[in-house]
């Protein structure tokens, strides 16, 4: 098949459908999730493997954090090719084949579009900061000297230490917001942009379903370069100790946006979802624009913050209001830049009831569901020990802010290396993969990945569940009660974040059907009266 044509396997019996709307999306780390060629690192052939899995599970689509050409400085997120894949993970015809394979499954596949900044080996950058004449200098962002020397500016990396590096050769200063060697791309030239586009150009026509845009929020800032305001009464020299209202969310960037959407939308059914890392659910309701930029900005309040549902229910309902009417919220409780949310919430004796009972909170709210990978297993973080750490923010800031306890290797079977490689992996497995891990779960029916599936189906086959409205329900302290409807289909679900029993009076009727996040619990008989142990859920169909 040549790249293009996309024969993509449908659900049957939806005509409405939307698969970026009312379908779950996984992301896959890819130097985690599996290794094909026994160098310890996660490819893109072992993704293609074990696509079953992801099909069986149920998901609509994956997003697959970077892979392409990069010197891994920050595993990917600092791309020196934006149009090939690195040899680590492949080449372009594995990439093709896994697109192939998944689109035959139904799966749509995202990737991850990093436009904020390049690799400082990106031809582009060694071009520019070969002199300041060179034609592509402009297409990063280079500044003199402040008048007293130093930095132009008092802007700061997010990854530490300040946001300029000084370049001796052609004596001026380029900007970084993360590593040295992340220089950051100057999005107010023309032809950068054109340069760009052709990037997104390159991949839909190979026939990807769209993009995860790497921080969105950045791409364009204040032309003039002002100095950030400080934080009152902030001692934090770094990123907490300035208010970024000149390196960050500047408006020009929808502009920018628009244009990127208007080009997806020459394509059918792609879509664009933006790391927006900002905490204002306001201000990231902005990169909806009027239905005309991103199809989505990523919700990350419920990727911190304490285990509560009151809690939940606050940052649900702020995101929801936020959402314009034609746009579409999603929900994320774990990704490659925190601890794991099983980890977060775990408890010496609720810590299995907890990770059930998010798995219904992130399946029943409104909002596209992103899973991390691992999380339908109940993976948890593994401790690095400080020689291992691999994470550019833990050596350049601090061990204790390191990502590699998150993107430890997906644990496939109880097998030395979990059945992720042959080979010692590039970040170590936890010791509990011997019992937690997906040929285990799938041979026990009360396991939490059957209870993630089972989840997803009962999303899949009912539009309430999917795409229908929410509105939260009265209900007891720590309990998190809330109704979604559409049509004449409705349900509730009643989930109890609390350590005690809880009893819910959810209105009048009998449940006919639903799912309880305590395995062989029985489902409640009566509306009115729904008792949930400790961190326990239910999700009831109501007449
Ligand atoms: O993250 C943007 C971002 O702001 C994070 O770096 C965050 O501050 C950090 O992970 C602390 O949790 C994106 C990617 O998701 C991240 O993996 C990259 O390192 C970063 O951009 C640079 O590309």
């Amino acid at each position: 098949m040549p790249p293009g044509s996309r024969p993509i396997a449908h659900s049957a019996g939806d005509s409405e459908r939307l698969w970026w709307r009312d379908g779950v999306i996984y992301q896959v780390y890819p130097r985690s999730f599996a290794d094909s060629n026994g160098d310890g690192v996660g490819d893109l052939e072992g993704i293609r493997s074990r696509l079953d899995h992801l099909a069986w599970l149920g998901v609509a689509g994956i997003w697959i954090s970077p892979f392409f050409p990069s010197p891994m400085k920050d595993f990917g997120y600092d791309v020196s090719d934006y149009c090939d894949v690195d040899p680590i993970f492949g080449s372009l015809s594995d990439f093709d084949r896994l697109l192939r394979d998944a689109h035959e499954r139904g799966i749509r596949v995202i990737l991850d579009f990093v436009p904020n900044h390049s690799s400082d080996q990106h031809p582009w950058f060694l071009e520019a900061r070969a002199s300041r004449t060179n034609p592509r200098r402009d297409w990063y962002v280079w500044r003199d000297p402040a008048p007293g020397g130093g930095p132009p500016n008092n802007w700061v990396a997010i990854f530490g230490g300040p946001a300029w590096e000084w370049d001796a050769a052609t004596g001026q200063y380029y900007l970084h917001s993360f590593l040295r060697e992340q220089p950051e791309l100057n999005w107010r030239n023309p032809e950068l942009e054109r340069a760009m586009h052709a990037v997104l150009r390159f991949w839909l026509e190979r026939g990807v379903d769209g993009f995860r845009i790497d921080v969105a929020h950045r791409i364009a800032k204040d032309p003039a370069l002002r100095s950030n305001p400080l934080v009152p009464g902030s001692a934090d020299p770094g990123y907490g100790g300035q208010l970024h209202v000149h390196d960050e969310d500047h408006p020009d960037v929808h502009a920018l946006f628009r244009r990127m959407r208007a080009l997806v939308d020459e394509y059918d059914e792609r879509v664009l979802i933006g790391e927006v890392y900002l905490f204002d659910p306001a201000r990231v309701a902005k990169y909806y624009g009027a239905g005309d930029e991103l199809h989505q900005g990523f919700n990350f309040s419920l990727l911190s913050g304490a285990w509560s549902g009151e809690r939940f229910r606050h940052e649900v309902e702020r995101f929801h209001g936020a959402v314009p009417p034609q746009g579409w919220p999603n929900q994320v409780l774990s990704n490659h830049d925190v601890h794991r949310h099983a980890t977060r919430y775990d408890h010496a004796e609720l810590g299995e009831a907890r990770a059930r009972l998010a798995a219904l909170l992130l399946l029943a709210l409104r909002g596209t569901p992103f899973l991390y990978y691992g999380e339908e297993i109940g993976m948890r973080c593994v401790p690095i020990p400080e020689h291992r750490l691999r994470d550019p923010l833990a050596i350049t800031l601090h061990p204790s802010l390191t990502r590699d306890p998150e993107r430890t290797p997906m644990q496939w079977d109880e097998t030395a290396h979990a059945g992720f490689s042959s080979a010692e992996p590039w970040l170590p497995i936890h010791a509990d993969s011997t019992h937690r891990n997906v040929r285990a779960q799938r041979a026990d029916a009360g396991s939490l990945l059957h209870l993630y599936r089972a989840l997803i189906a009962l999303r899949a086959a009912h539009p309430a569940l999917s795409r229908g409205a929410q509105r939260t329900l009265p209900a007891p302290a720590g309990v998190f009660a809330f109704e979604r409807a559409r049509g004449g289909e409705r349900f509730v679900a009643a989930l109890n974040f609390g350590d005690e029993a809880a009893v819910a009076s959810l209105g009048a009727g009998a449940p006919l059907s639903g799912l309880c996040s305590r395995h062989g619990a029985e489902l409640p008989r009566d509306l009115a009266h729904v008792t949930l142990g400790p961190a326990e859920g239910v999700v009831l169909r109501v007449a």
